[in-house]
């Protein structure tokens, strides 16, 4: 094989890469959710995420009014008793929250008092 003809081959193989890179079905791109979709953060939104699918490293954007509510990541136990749990978790209150989800289950509750109660928390599985 001559030098050329080498050089050929090898800008061949370098295309190839560069087309099967391109042709990568949506890997890394992550999809934003809007929780409770036009209603937003709200009341009784705990039902939002029944018959959708989350992946890890997806956006769940929320939208609300920061004066009334506010969005906290909390483990299991904070979501199932609605307590800021663990303590110090951080408060996100913008008012435009995006947060990622974590392989495994995510909880978030809004923790103004009797809020959470009222159906403001989400529990979301993400592959
Ligand atoms: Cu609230």
């Amino acid at each position: 094989m001559g030098e050329r003809m080498r050089g050929a081959a090898a800008m061949g193989t370098v295309m190839l890469c560069l087309v099967l890179l391109l042709q990568q079905p949506e890997v890394g791109s992550a999809a934003i959710h809007t929780v409770g979709d036009d209603l937003g953060w709200t009341f009784n939104v705990s039902s939002w995420p029944i018959g959708k699918t989350f992946q890890a490293g997806d956006v769940l954007a929320f939208n609300y009014t920061p004066s009334v509510h506010n969005v906290v990541v909390v483990d299991k136990v904070g979501y199932n008793w609605c307590l800021v749990n663990p303590i110090g978790a951080t408060v996100h209150r913008s008012g435009k929250d995006e947060i990622k989800l974590l392989k495994g289950m995510n909880y978030l509750i809004c923790s103004f008092p009797g809020h959470c109660q009222m159906g403001m928390k989400l529990s979301i599985s993400a592959d």
